[in-house]
C-alpha cells in the first residue's frame, strides 16, 4: 500500500507525538483521524498484549456530547436499550438504529449526570444523526464534539500501572462503570473499559494539552512493566468477538443480526426511534447473523472487502473479519451467515482472494 498523505482533514490526535516516537508502523483512517493499527507487527503486538500491559491512543472514539434537560430523553432516543435504570458513574454499549433498525453506529454510552452524557462512537458521522433528531424535535439540549481524546490502558498488568499513577482507587473501578481522578490538578474520567478482552481502562482525557504529559506518565512509571504502546489488536478482537463497525456491520444490519438483540429492549425503549421496525425484527427473528468462523489453511491475508461464503454453488454469507491466531493456531473470523448455515459445525467456502478455502461456522468466540 502507498502513504496516506497528511492534511488538515485527517486529523491528528493528542497523543500523535507520542505514537509517531513508539514507531507506529501502520495507520487506518477513523472518524477522519488517525488510528494506530501496528506498532511492531500485528502478532507481536499481539503477544505483549496478552502478557504485559499496552498504552493505546484510541481518540478516534470521538465523543458526542449531549447536554441539557432534554439529554436523557435525547439520548432514549437514540437507542433501542432501556436506560431507565441506568446511574451516573455507568456506561452501557448501545446500538444506535434509523427508522428502519438499521445500525448506524455502536459506541458505548457514557452518562455523566442526569443532564451530561457522552457517547463514544464507532467510525460514523452520528454527531450530524445526533444533531438533525436534536433540532428536529426541538429538544432543549446542546449537542456538540468536545475535545475529549480516550487512552486505553489494556493488557494484564493495567491495574498495576494505573494504579501507580492514579492510585489504589482504580483498582475499585467495576467494569463499564467510572470515576473521577486527577491529573495535574484536572478531573479525569476513569472507566474499567476497552477494546479487548485483556481487561484495562480507558482514560477520557479532557483537553489536548493533557495528552502528552499524561502519555509520558504512563511510559515513565510502567517501564520494569515491560508498558508499550499499542492499538486495537486485529487478532485478538477477532478472538474476542468484538465487532467492528463498517466492517461486520453497517446500516444495512439490525442490532439482531449483529448478536446485538441482548442490548435492545425493544418493548420497553419508549420513544426510541426505529422501535416499530425492531418489534417487527424481534418477533419475526433474522434471517441471518454474526457468527464465529474457522477457516482452514495458513494464516488468510487482510480483509479489505467482504469475502463471500459459499454452500456450494449458493452465496449463503460472508466474511468481514479474519486473522491468523497464533494462540488457536487457525484462522479466526467474523462473518454474516444466513439461517439455512448459521448451525455450529457447518462446512463452508469462503472465497478468499487467493482461492477458495474450508470455513467452518463455530459455537462461540475463542475467549
Ligand atoms: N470504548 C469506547 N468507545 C468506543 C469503543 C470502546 N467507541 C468505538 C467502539 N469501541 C465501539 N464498539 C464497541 C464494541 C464492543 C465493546 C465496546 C465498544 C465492548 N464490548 C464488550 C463485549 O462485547 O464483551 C462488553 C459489552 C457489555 O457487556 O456491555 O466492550 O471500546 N469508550
Amino acid at each position: 500500500m502507498a502513504l496516506i498523505s497528511p492534511s488538515r482533514r485527517l486529523r491528528r490526535t493528542p497523543f500523535s507525538d507520542g505514537v509517531e516516537a513508539a514507531g507506529v508502523k501502520a495507520y487506518t483512517i477513523y472518524n477522519r483521524m488517525l488510528l494506530p493499527t501496528m506498532f511492531e507487527s500485528v502478532e507481536a503486538d499481539y503477544r505483549h498484549l496478552k502478557d504485559h500491559v499496552q498504552v493505546w491512543d484510541v481518540a478516534v472514539e470521538r465523543q458526542v456530547e449531549l447536554r441539557g434537560p432534554d439529554a436523557g430523553r435525547l439520548m432514549q432516543m437514540l437507542t433501542p436499550r432501556d436506560l431507565r435504570r441506568m446511574l451516573p458513574g455507568q456506561c452501557y454499549y448501545v446500538p444506535i438504529v434509523d427508522e428502519t433498525g438499521g445500525m448506524l453506529n455502536d459506541p458505548v454510552a457514557v452518562k455523566l449526570a442526569e443532564d451530561r452524557w457522552w457517547i463514544s462512537i464507532a467510525d460514523s458521522d452520528l454527531l450530524l444523526w445526533v444533531k438533525g433528531i436534536a433540532n428536529g424535535y426541538r429538544l432543549d439540549v446542546l449537542v456538540d464534539e468536545p475535545d475529549i481524546s480516550p487512552l486505553a490502558v489494556q493488557g494484564p498488568k493495567a491495574d498495576d500501572l494505573m494504579a501507580r499513577v492514579f492510585g489504589d482507587r482504580v483498582r475499585d473501578i467495576r467494569f463499564f462503570r467510572f470515576d473521577m481522578f486527577q491529573f495535574e490538578g484536572r478531573d479525569l474520567a476513569i472507566a474499567r473499559s476497552g477494546y479487548s478482552k485483556q481487561g484495562g481502562f480507558e482514560i477520557y482525557v479532557d483537553g489536548t494539552e493533557l495528552g502528552m504529559p499524561l502519555w509520558e506518565r504512563l511510559f515513565a512509571t510502567g517501564e520494569d512493566l515491560n508498558v508499550r504502546a499499542g492499538c486495537p489488536n486485529a487478532i485478538e478482537r477477532i478472538e474476542g468477538g468484538l465487532l467492528s463497525y463498517g466492517n461486520d456491520m453497517t446500516d444495512d444490519n439490525t442490532p439482531h443480526e449483529c448478536g446485538l438483540g441482548r442490548f435492545c429492549d425493544t418493548q420497553t425503549a419508549i420513544g426510541c426511534i426505529g422501535r416499530d421496525a425492531l418489534l417487527r425484527v424481534a418477533k419475526e427473528g433474522p434471517v441471518q447473523q454474526i457468527r464465529p468462523i474457522e477457516i482452514a489453511g495458513a494464516p488468510t491475508p487482510s480483509i479489505d472487502r467482504a469475502w463471500p461464503l459459499m454452500a456450494g454453488k449458493t452465496r449463503v454469507g460472508q466474511v468481514t473479519s479474519a486473522a491468523w491466531s497464533p494462540d488457536f493456531n487457525t484462522n479466526v473470523a467474523i462473518g454474516m451467515v444466513r439461517m439455512t448455515h448459521w448451525d455450529p459445525g457447518t462446512v463452508l467456502e469462503v472465497i478468499a482472494p487467493d482461492g477458495a478455502r474450508r470455513a467452518t461456522v463455530c459455537e462461540a468466540f475463542w475467549l
